[in-house]
C-alpha cells in the first residue's frame, strides 16, 4: 500500500497549486502511477493530516482534497484506491467514485461513520488508537498490556461493525503504530503481533518513516528508509498481509525476498 497524502504541505514544489484541485489531483496521480510503477498494489489517499498536534480540517475541505485524487486516478490506473478518512461524507462520495478500501484511523468511531461504512460494501481497515484524537493521542499513553487492549480494542470495533451489517470477513486491522503508544508499545506491538492473529482477520502494517524508526535510529523522516524496511521485514514475517509505505520500490524488493525465505521453510521454493 503506498502512501498518498493530499494535503496541502504533501506537494512542497507547487504551493501554489492548492489553488486549483484539478492541478493537485494530476500531481496525486503522477505519485501514484509512480507508486503503481514499482508494485504498489494499493494507493492510499489521504487529505487530513493524523499527525499528532495537527489541525482539524472542515468535511468540505477533505472532500476537495480527496475526490479529484479518488476519480482521476480511478479513470486512469488500475489500481485498488484506498481512502484514509474518518469521515462518513468521505466515504460515501470517494466510494461513489469507484473507491475500493475504507482505511480509518478511528475505526468507524465518528458519528455515522460505520452506518456509512455499511452502506459502501466496501472492505474497512479498523485502527487501533488511544485517546481518539491524533490531537491528544501522545500525551500521556498508558496500557496495562498494549497487546492485550489492542486486541480487546479492535475486538469491540468489529463487534460493532458486524452488528451494523459490515460483514466480519470484509474487515481489515491495524494496531496503529505512533498512534498513542510510546516507543517501547510501538517495539511490544511488533514483537507480539502473532496475537493479534487470534482474531481471525488480515492485518496491516504502518510503520513507514515514523517516530518509533527515528527514536530508536536518532535520524530524521527522510532518512528512515533502512528502519522502516526492517519493521516491514519482521511485520511480514509475523505475517502482516498488507505494508503501508512511502517507498514502495525498495519495500516491495524487502517483502518479495522475505516472502521467498517464508515459502522456502514451507517446502515451496520459487
Ligand atoms: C496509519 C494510517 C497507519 C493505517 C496513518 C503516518 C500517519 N492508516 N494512516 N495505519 N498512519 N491503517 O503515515 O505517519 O499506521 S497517517
Amino acid at each position: 500500500m503506498g502512501i498518498l497524502n493530499v494535503t496541502p504541505d504533501s506537494f512542497s514544489d507547487g504551493g501554489s497549486y492548492h489553488d486549483d484541485g484539478r492541478l493537485v489531483a494530476e500531481r496525486a496521480l503522477q505519485r501514484a502511477a509512480g507508486m503503481v510503477a514499482e508494485g504498489a498494489g494499493i494507493i492510499d489517499i489521504g487529505g487530513e493530516s493524523t499527525r499528532p498536534g495537527a489541525e482539524p480540517v472542515s468535511v468540505q475541505e477533505e472532500l476537495d482534497r480527496v475526490l479529484p485524487a479518488v476519480e482521476l486516478i480511478r479513470r486512469e490506473l488500475d489500481v485498488v484506491i484506498s481512502i484514509d478518512s474518518s469521515t462518513p461524507e468521505v466515504f460515501t462520495e470517494a466510494a461513489a467514485l469507484g473507491a475500493g478500501l475504507l482505511n480509518d484511523v478511528r475505526a468507524l468511531a465518528r458519528d455515522g461513520a460505520v452506518a456509512a461504512a455499511a452502506a459502501t460494501g466496501l472492505p474497512v481497515c479498523l485502527m487501533h488508537m488511544q485517546g481518539n484524537t491524533p490531537a491528544d493521542m501522545q500525551l500521556a499513553p498508558h496500557y496495562d498490556d498494549v497487546v492485550q487492549e489492542v486486541s480487546a480494542f479492535l475486538s469491540q470495533r468489529i463487534g460493532a461493525c458486524v452488528a451494523a451489517g459490515i460483514p466480519r470477513e470484509r474487515l481489515i486491522l491495524d494496531p496503529g503504530f505512533g498512534f498513542g503508544k510510546t516507543l517501547e508499545h510501538n517495539l511490544r506491538l511488533l514483537n507480539r503481533m502473532e496475537e493479534l492473529h487470534e482474531l481471525g482477520l488480515p492485518l496491516l502494517v504502518g510503520t513507514s518513516r515514523k517516530t518509533m524508526v527515528g527514536q530508536v535510529l536518532d535520524r530524521p523522516v527522510d532518512q528512515r528508509l533502512h528502519g522502516s524496511l526492517a519493521t516491514a521485514v519482521i511485520a511480514v514475517g509475523k505475517g502482516a498481509r498488507i505494508i503501508r509505505v512511502h517507498d514502495v520500490a525498495a519495500t516491495v524488493d524487502a517483502v518479495r525476498m522475505t516472502e521467498a525465505v517464508l515459502r522456502e521453510a514451507k517446502g515451496d521454493v520459487e
